[in-house]
């Protein structure tokens, strides 16, 4: 088993779709094993997106994701990391798949409703940063 860290982004909580899309979630069969909602700190938003610090789009995605409040999981599956990324769908709106929640739901590149780590090192220390009551 293997466990992942998702966000739903303010952009869907403000367009009603947590429902909608934490069903796709568990239709494919995942396992929600920590849910929690939050309205993310500067400093949570500016640390998770760490990796894009001196992007040009770094300070308007951290001002999007703190926005309003998220819906943040740790979602659990067989090879929950790849999988989940495939059923988000991909980043560029031109290339997110229909049949999958960005493909079927956005059609923006920032406000793409859903995070999903992508390898087994951001998945341990995003579900430690937004997580640490989970620290064993
Ligand atoms: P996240 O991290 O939100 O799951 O998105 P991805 O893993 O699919 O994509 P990413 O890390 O490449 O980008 C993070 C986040 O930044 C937004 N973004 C990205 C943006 O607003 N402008 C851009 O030019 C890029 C590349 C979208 C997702």
């Amino acid at each position: 088993m293997e466990r992942t860290f998702v966000i739903i982004k303010p952009d869907a909580l403000r367009r009603k779709l947590i429902g909608e899309i934490i069903t796709r979630i568990e239709r494919r069969n995942f396992s929600i094993v920590a849910m929690k909602m939050l309205t993310p700190s500067k400093e949570l938003a500016e640390q998770h997106y760490v990796v894009h610090k001196g992007k040009e789009f770094f300070d308007p995605l951290v001002q999007f994701v703190m926005s309003g409040p998220v819906v943040a999981m740790v979602v659990e599956g067989e090879n929950a990391i790849k999988l989940m990324r495939n059923t988000m769908g991909a980043t560029s709106p031109e290339q997110a798949a229909p049949g999958t929640i960005r493909g079927d739901l956005t059609i923006s590149l920032q406000e793409n409703l859903i995070h999903g780590s992508d390898s087994l090192d951001t998945a341990n220390m995003e579900i430690d940063l937004w997580f640490p009551e989970l620290k064993g």
